[in-house]
């Protein structure tokens, strides 16, 4: 099978947002709502197992504040944190604050520039994402991702193969015709369960999780080219031999 499509997980992949960008704009939405649960970076990267801001939060609850956690009006409170938690992060994305990691941008530009397909496949608020692209690629870019997979559109976010599942339909692919690329153990486990050999780049958070299932792995991506990827891609998926007809 050829390579027909790349997919990008976005934080800690094409952008180091967690401990520096995430992070902060939840423990802003908590202190401008006068509460007094502060995440610092230690804690911080646990929380990192649980994907999706409004779960990190409630998952964050059962532990710190579960009395907060079972009042009736608790998921309303918590999407209105969360609400103010993405103000925060896009006036930081706006700001410049965040930088595309190493190698990300020629690789993008270069599967654009030869027709290789494009797509996102992450738990993060669809607004971060195109913010992020906004703010660093330009514009443009939106258009070059032909699918953005994000957020609340499947129920389960990561580890679960939802939103690779989605990104691929939307594709209209089968999933090894494709190569994930993901930051996490709990990205990588999205991926492989939804059938997309993917490769891994970990993010300082998630240097010790489980990567075994990947099909390489690279401190960063500046070695990492679109023939790079067809090699990886085509070791990972042989070509089918098609019988010879009788
Ligand atoms: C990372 C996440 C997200 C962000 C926060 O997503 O788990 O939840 O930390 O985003 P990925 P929201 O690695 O799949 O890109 O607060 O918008 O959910
Ligand atoms: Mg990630």
């Amino acid at each position: 099978m050829t390579l027909q499509a790349l997919i990008f997980d976005v934080d800690g992949t094409l952008a180091d947002t967690e401990r520096a960008g995430h992070r902060i704009a939840f423990n802003a939405a908590f202190a401008e709502a006068g509460l007094p649960w502060r995440w610092d970076e230690a804690l911080y990267d646990e929380l990192l197992q649980v994907t999706g801001g409004k779960e990190r939060i409630r998952h964050y609850l059962a532990d710190a504040d579960r009395w907060f956690l079972a009042r009736p009006d608790a998921p309303d409170v918590i999407a209105g944190l969360h609400a103010s938690k993405t103000g925060h992060y896009l006036r930081l994305l706006a700001s410049g604050g965040v930088r595309l990691l190493p190698g990300v941008e020629a690789l993008v530009r270069e599967a654009h520039r030869g027709g290789l397909r494009l797509a996102i496949a992450t738990t993060t608020t669809p607004a971060n994402v195109t913010a992020l692209l906004d703010s660093t690629l330009g514009e443009e870019a939106r258009s070059w991702f032909e699918v953005i997979g994000a957020g609340d559109v499947v129920p389960a976010k990561k580890p679960a193969p939802d939103i690779y599942r989605w990104v691929v339909d939307r594709l209209g692919l089968e999933p090894q015709q494709c190569l994930a690329v993901e930051d996490s153990g709990v990205g990588l486990a999205a991926a492989v369960a939804a059938g997309v050999p993917t490769v891994v780049v970990p993010s300082a958070h998630a240097v010790a999780d489980d990567f075994s299932a990947a099909v390489a792995r690279y401190p960063d991506l500046t070695a990492v080219t679109v023939g790079v990827l067809r090699d990886l891609h085509a070791r990972a998926v042989p070509p089918t031999v098609l019988a010879s007809p009788v």
